[in-house]
C-alpha cells in the first residue's frame, strides 16, 4: 500500500505543511499515510479564504442556487460512494456494512436535508399599530453568521462533519473544518467533491492537525471565526468555550455521555437485546449515544444478562472489509490502553465479568490492531468508575432495579445528559419515564433511530444547543428584524 498524503484544503487547493505525522490503520496498524499538520499560518490562510468567499460569488448566490449546489454535493458523494466507504473504513477500521448502510449515506443526506430546510423555512412578521394610524410592518430575515469553525471527532467522521457543514453551507456561511487527527480521509475527499461540483473556492476549507497548540486551538482562538461548532469530549468543549469567550463568539457543542439503557420486565426481550446490543457494541462502543450502563427490572434481569452475553459473543471481530465481520477495532493504541485500563478497574472494583474483559486473539497482521473484547459486567455499585465515567468502548454494566422512581434517579445521577433508551410494552409508562430522564434524546423501544428534522443535542455537560431541522438555523444564521414604517 503506497502511503497517502493528507493535505489541507484551502481556497480550493490541496496544500501541504512542512510537518507531517503518521496515520495508521486501526485494524492492523499498517501505515496508511502522512497527515500534514496545520499551524497558525495554515489556519490564517483558511480563515482568510473563508472570509473572502463570503464576499465573492458564494455570498451573492440566491437560496435556490445554494440549494442546487448542495444537492450536487450530495449526489457527488453518492457517485463516489466506494471511495468514501474505503477512506472511512481505512481510517476507523469499522465494518464495511456500517459504512455502506449508515455512515456514508448519512454524509450525503446531511447536505440534502438542510438544503430542503433552508428552502422551506418560513419567516415571521408582525403588523404593529402606530399613533398616526398608518402602522408598521416588522419582518425577520435570516442572514449567515459568517465563517464557522467546525471541530470534529473521529468516531463517525463523515457523518459528524457533514452534520455541521451541511447546515452551515445551506445557511450561506463558509467553513473551516478541523477533522480529528485520527481520521483525515473523508474530509480530504469532501474537498475533491466541492471542487468537482463547482462550490466556489474558499467556501469549504480543511486544516488538519491536533487540538492543543495546533490547528484546533489556532482555529478556535482565531478572531476571524464568527462561531464555533464542536463535537467531542466535554473537557475539550470547556477549553474551546474559553477560546470562544474572547470575542463572545457563539458555540454549539455536542459532547460526551454516560447514557442509561432502561429495560422493564414487560419489554419484548428479543427486541431489547437487539437494540441494546447495538447501543453497547456498535462501532466498537464508540458512539456518543451508546449505552455503557443498563438497568433491568429484577424479574427479567438474569434472562437479560444471559441473552446479552450471547449477543456480545456473537460479534465476530475481523477484517473490516469481510462480510462476516461484526466488530471493528478501537480507533488507536492510545484509546485501547484507556479502554483496557477501565477493564482492569472494573476487575479491581469487584465486577463480575459476564463476558470479555480482555483482548481477542486475532490472526496474521490483524494481531497488530487495536482490538478489545466486547465486555459485560454486573455486580458493581453506582459509584464504580466504569458505571460513572465515559469509557467509549464496547462495554456495559448491567444492574437490576425494582421501581420506576429508583431507575429514573439512577439514570439521572450523572453530570451528562445526552440520550437514553427505554424498553417496555407499557406505552403510558414509556412516555412518563422518557419525560423524566434528563437528556436531549430519549428513545422508546429503539435506539439511534434518527429523523434529521428533529432537535439533536445534549443536556447538562453533554452539550450546548440543539441542531437538526430548523433548530440548526438558530446557530447557523443571525436573525435580523426589519421594521418598515408604513
Ligand atoms: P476530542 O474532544 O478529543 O477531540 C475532538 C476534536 O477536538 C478533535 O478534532 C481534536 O483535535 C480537537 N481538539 C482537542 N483539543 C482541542 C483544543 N484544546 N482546542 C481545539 N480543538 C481541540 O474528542 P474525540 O476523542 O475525537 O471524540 C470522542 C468524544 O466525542 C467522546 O467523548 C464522545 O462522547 C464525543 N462525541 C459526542 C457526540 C455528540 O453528538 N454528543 C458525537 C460524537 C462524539
Ligand atoms: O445522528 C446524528 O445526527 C449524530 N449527530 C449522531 C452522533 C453520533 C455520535 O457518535
Amino acid at each position: 500500500m503506497e502511503p497517502k498524503q493528507f493535505r489541507h484544503f484551502i481556497d480550493g487547493e490541496f496544500v501541504g505543511s512542512s510537518k507531517t505525522f503518521e496515520k495508521r490503520r486501526p485494524s492492523d496498524n499498517a501505515l496508511l499515510g502522512y497527515i500534514h499538520e496545520g499551524g497558525k499560518s495554515e489556519v490564517d490562510a483558511a480563515v482568510a479564504a473563508a472570509r473572502a468567499a463570503m464576499k465573492g460569488p458564494w455570498g451573492k448566490m440566491t437560496v435556490d442556487q445554494r440549494v442546487e449546489l448542495l444537492y450536487k454535493v450530495a449526489d457527488e458523494i453518492t457517485r463516489r460512494f466506494g471511495d468514501f466507504v474505503q477512506a472511512e473504513m481505512d481510517d476507523t477500521g469499522q465494518p464495511k456494512s456500517m459504512m455502506e448502510h449508515a455512515m456514508i449515506p448519512r454524509g450525503a443526506a446531511n447536505f440534502k436535508i438542510f438544503a430542503d430546510v433552508i428552502k422551506n423555512v418560513p419567516a415571521e412578521s408582525f403588523m404593529m399599530a402606530t399613533p398616526d394610524g398608518a402602522g408598521a410592518l416588522n419582518y425577520a430575515i435570516r442572514v449567515p453568521k459568517g465563517v464557522i469553525g467546525v471541530v470534529c471527532p473521529w468516531n463517525a467522521p463523515l457523518l459528524l462533519m457533514t452534520w455541521k457543514v451541511g447546515p452551515a453551507l445551506a445557511c450561506g456561511n463558509t467553513v473551516v473544518v478541523k477533522p480529528s487527527e485520527e481520521t483525515p480521509g473523508t474530509a480530504t475527499l469532501l474537498g475533491e467533491v466541492m471542487n468537482a461540483v463547482g462550490v466556489p473556492k474558499g467556501v469549504f476549507n480543511v486544516v488538519h492537525g491536533f487540538g492543543p497548540n495546533s490547528a484546533g486551538a489556532f482555529l478556535t482562538a482565531h478572531k476571524g471565526v464568527d462561531a464555533i461548532t464542536f463535537t467531542g469530549e466535554t473537557r475539550t468543549g470547556a477549553a474551546i468555550m474559553k477560546a470562544a469567550a474572547d470575542g463572545i463568539r457563539p458555540v454549539s457543542f455536542e459532547c460526551g455521555g454516560k447514557n442509561a439503557g432502561i429495560v422493564f420486565a414487560d419489554a419484548d426481550l428479543d427486541a431489547a437485546i437487539e437494540g441494546l446490543g447495538r447501543a453497547a457494541f456498535l462501532n466498537c462502543g464508540q458512539i456518543c449515544l451508546g449505552t455503557e450502563r443498563i438497568y433491568v427490572e429484577r424479574p427479567l434481569f438474569e434472562r437479560f444478562v444471559a441473552a446479552m452475553k450471547v449477543k456480545a459473543e456473537s460479534l465476530k471481530p475481523g477484517d473490516p472489509s469481510d462480510k462476516g465481520t461484526g466488530l471493528g477495532p478501537l480507533i488507536s493504541a492510545e484509546h485501547k490502553r484507556k479502554v483496557l485500563s477501565y477493564y482492569e478497574k472494573a476487575k479491581a472494583e469487584g465486577a463480575t465479568i459476564v463476558t470479555g474483559g480482555g483482548v481477542p486473539q486475532m490472526p496474521g497482521e490483524l494481531a497488530n490492531g487495536n482490538w478489545v473484547q466486547p465486555t459485560i459486567w454486573t455486580g458493581l455499585p453506582e459509584t464504580a468508575s466504569v458505571v460513572r465515567e465515559e469509557i467509549f468502548g464496547p462495554c456495559t454494566h448491567i444492574s437490576p432495579f425494582d421501581t420506576e422512581d429508583e431507575v429514573i434517579d439512577k439514570a439521572n445521577a450523572t453530570e451528562y445528559g445526552l440520550s437514553t433508551t427505554i424498553w417496555t410494552s407499557n406505552l403510558g409508562r414509556a412516555h412518563r419515564v422518557a419525560a423524566k430522564i434528563e437528556v436531549g434524546i430519549a428513545w422508546i423501544n429503539s435506539w439511534f433511530l434518527r429523523d434529521l428534522r428533529t432537535p439533536f443535542g445534549g443536556s447538562k455537560q453533554s452539550g450546548i444547543g440543539r441542531e437538526g431541522g430548523v433548530h440548526s438555523l438558530e446557530f447557523y444564521t443571525e436573525m435580523r428584524n426589519i421594521c418598515v414604517k408604513l
